[in-house]
Order: structure tokens, then sequence, then C-alpha cells
């Protein structure tokens, strides 16, 4: 792993002096103010985190290193963990190192499944991956090391390690999870020659998977690596980071935050939605019918899952990603059919709510109705190929992070007389 670490040692040295330069002469520079409405209202729009693997101007959508997901979406999940981590893409030999570096680590151990296999039969699958990761924290080479006393700039290195170890093994855990939790036989051990997307797909071991499905999971795992850092999974991973926890805590508790319906969740809640409209309807649902069932969400107090976004004001270029996707290869399979004829009608009905404030599809609109066809219908699962994918993003942050020797995370919080009496004043 020498050339990563090199580049990674040269890029620290830089990063971390124009952070202190930046510091000294606009230390006082005010950047951001927070409203008594922000504050209660979850803090949206404050700017007080540095994130630099990506970032989500509201019009344009998910930027990676100053390259819009669109000029990305070609790429493999290699390519964009080493551009998240370096800011440039691998040449073919820093490329080769980092493959063949994974490859390297991809075994899982047996106590891992031994725990996975004596869970309950009904736990859900982000539950389970979870816990996989969280019992694997006995291998923090990052823990070993800092016991043994590890000077602060020295951090990186073994958060490196245990980023690498992690990114490695959650394809062989989270096809492990859909096949013990879904009951589809033996564990497929990892194959030493392939990559994350092809090792993945092999795990999972569906049925004749058809060729397109390989490239399926390779844009899945691209579209869903980063989303800057101020959402629930990044933000809880780098505050558990901001401790000087673990890879495996602070991952494992920002899945936790993934696996909410209002985040990562809402792929799954978005596949039952569109599945329930189809099943009452025996296909798919014509535009009144959808209206009907946008109403009857409504009024039972329900979000409509896939829609909307804290940060975004427009269609999701990932959304976009899956729909081109599902138009190139299958437009007539009734679940896609459904979800892009729900694209057609739900803006419009949402934009009639005025509290909404977007009223666009995001990430989590469409990619379930593309698994679906290819035979990976247990919808409970796809927040998991989710989170392998946000695996990448959200361990460069922690690399990165502890690169530039950022300290503890803590805002300041204030009661409810304190902000009765702020205001009177
Ligand atoms: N359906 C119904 N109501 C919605 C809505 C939707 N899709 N999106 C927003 N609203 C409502 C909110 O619930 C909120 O209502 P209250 O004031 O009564 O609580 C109001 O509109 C204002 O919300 P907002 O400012 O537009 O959006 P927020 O930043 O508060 O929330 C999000 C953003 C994503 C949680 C919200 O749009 C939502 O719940 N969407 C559905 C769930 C979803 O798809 N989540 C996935 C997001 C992407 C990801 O992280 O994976």
């Amino acid at each position: 792993m020498s050339k990563l670490v090199e580049k990674l040692s040269n890029k620290f040295n830089e990063w971390r002096q124009e952070a202190k330069k930046i510091i000294e002469q606009h230390g006082s520079t005010v950047i951001s103010e927070v409203t008594v409405s922000q504050g209660y209202g979850g803090m949206r729009g404050v700017r007080s985190l540095i994130c630099d693997t990506s970032r989500v101007p509201q019009e344009d959508g998910l930027i990676i290193r100053g390259r819009h997901l669109k000029e990305l979406i070609h790429l493999t999940p290699e390519e964009i963990l080493f551009l998240l981590l370096t800011g440039e893409l691998p040449s073919e030999e820093e490329l080769e190192e980092l493959k063949s570096e994974l490859r390297k680590r991809k075994s899982v151990s047996q106590y891992v499944w031994k725990v996975l296999e004596s869970m309950p039969k009904d736990s859900h699958p982000m539950v389970m991956f979870n816990t996989a990761i969280l019992v694997m924290q006995k291998e923090s080479i990052f823990a070993a090391e800092y016991e043994k006393g590890l000077r602060k700039e020295e951090h990186w290195k073994p958060t490196l390690e245990d980023a690498l170890n992690i990114i490695a093994k959650l394809p062989a855990i989270a096809a492990g999870v859909y096949r013990i939790r879904f009951n589809k036989g033996q564990i497929i051990q990892p194959d030493p020659g392939m990559d994350l997307t092809g090792d993945y797909v092999h795990m999972l071991g569906l049925p004749n998977p058809d060729p397109n499905f390989y490239e399926l999971i390779r844009l899945y795992l691209v579209a869903h690596c980063d989303h800057e850092g101020g959402n629930v999974s990044a933000l809880t991973t780098q505050t558990i980071n901001s401790a000087l926890s673990d890879l495996y805590y602070a991952l494992s508790g920002g899945f936790n935050g993934l696996a909410g319906p209002l985040h990562g969740l809402a792929n799954q809640e978005s596949l039952k939605w569109v599945m329930k409209i189809i099943e009452r309807y025996s296909g798919a649902p014509s535009v009144e019918q959808i209206k009907e069932l946008i109403q009857e969400t409504l009024n039972a107090g329900k979000v409509i899952p896939g829609y909307g976004h804290a940060v975004l004001r427009i269609t999701d270029p990932r959304f976009e990603a899956f729909l081109n996707f599902g138009k190139k290869h299958f437009p007539d399979d009734p679940v896609f059919l459904t979800v892009s004829r729900m694209y057609d009608v739900v803006p419009g009905e949402l934009k009639k709510i005025e509290k909404i404030k977007n009223p666009f599809p995001n990430v989590d609109a469409a990619s379930g109705s593309l698994l679906y066809h290819y035979g990976l219908t247990e919808y409970s699962y796809y927040t998991v190929m989710f989170a392998v994918s946000r695996s990448l993003g959200l361990s460069a942050q922690a690399v990165i992070n502890r690169g530039m020797m950022s300290p503890l995370i803590r805002p300041k919080s204030v009661t409810t007389e304190w902000i009765k009496d702020a205001v009177k004043k």
C-alpha cells in the first residue's frame, strides 16, 4: 500500500498547512449564523462542518472532489474510493495496488458468521450487517496501535488500515447477511481474483444473474458512495470517529442512522409503496390511481418515500442515473414502469403542499425497482447495499479527519429557558 500511503502523507502535509493558514488568517470570519428556527429545525442549513470528499449544492446534486456524479458513473468503486481519499483519480499502477490490497483483506473470520447465524431469524438485515461490523471491532488496527501509544500525526495510518479491511470485507458480509437472512443456502466464499463489484455479485449467488446485474451493482456502489458531511450517517460516523473510537464503532453507529426511514431505509419503504400500489391495482397503476394513493398516504400522516430532500431542490442526479438504467434495459417492466410513472405524478402533487421544500425524487425512489427486476426482491435488504457503498465515503471522511487531526466534535446545546431569555433580550 506504499503508493497510497505516500500520496496521502504528502496530501496531509499540504492540507494541514493550508488549514492552519486559513485558520490563522480568517479564524474569526463568520461563515454561518443560527436562527431559533434552525435550532429547533434539525440545524438545517447551518454551515459548521468541513468535508472535502464531496459536496451537494442544492441545484446540482452530488459533486465528488470537484467532479459531478454524471462524470463518474462509469467508474468502479475502487476508483471512487481512491478519488474520495486523495482528490485524484488513480493511475493504473495506483489502482492496481489498491485493488490488490482489497483482494488480500477479503476474508471474514468464522466467528462473524457464527454471530450472524445465531441471530433471530426475523432480525432486520441492517441489524445483522451492523452487528457484523461491530463484532469485528476486536480486529481494529487503530485500537491496538492507540493502546500501545500513537502520535496524533500518525492516527490516520491505522485508520486507513481499518478502512481498507472493512471495505474489503463488506461485500462478503453483506452477501452473507442476504443468504442467511433469506434462507438462500450456504454462504459463498469470496473469490480472491475478483474486484469488489464482481465478488459481491458472485457471493450474493442469485440464480442465473443477468450480465447487466453486474453493471447495476457497479452503478449502485458508485452512486451511493458519499453525500457530504451533514447527513445523519455521515455526521454520526464522524462524531463517533472524533472521540477516537475506531472505524468499526464509527461505521456501525453511522449505519444505525442510515437504517432510519427518513434516510437510507427509504429505498426499502419506496419499493414497498410501489408494490402496494401494483398489488392493489393488479399491475402498473394509472395516473389517477397514483394520485389516489398519494392522498391516502399523506392523509395517514405518512411521507411519500423516495421524495423530498433536506438539501437538494432538484431531481436527484443519482435517481436520474437509475432511471436511465431502467429505461435502457427494461422500460416495460411493470415495477420500473410504476416508478417512472410516479415520477411523472408525485412532484406535481407534492408541489401543492407548501411546507414541502423539495417535491422531487431522491436516490431512494428508483434503485429498488432495478434490483427487483434482477430477482433481488427482498426489499428489506436494500439498505444493506446502500451501506456497502456508503462505507467508501464515510471511511474516506474518517481517514481524512484523522489525517487533519480534527478535534472532538462537541457543539453546544441550550435549554428552552435559555432560548426564551435570549429572545427577550
Ligand atoms: N412526503 C410527505 N411529506 C414530506 C415529504 C414527502 N416525501 N418530504 C417532506 N415532507 C414534509 C416533511 O415531513 C415536513 O413536514 P412537517 O413540517 O409536518 O414535519 C415538511 O414537509 C417540510 O420538510 P422539508 O423541509 O421539505 O424536508 P426535511 O429537510 O425536513 O426532510 C426528508 C427531508 C428527506 C426527511 C423528507 O423529504 C422525507 O421525509 N422524505 C421521504 C423519506 C425519504 O425519501 N428519505 C430519503 C432521503 C435520502 C436519503 O437520505 O437516503
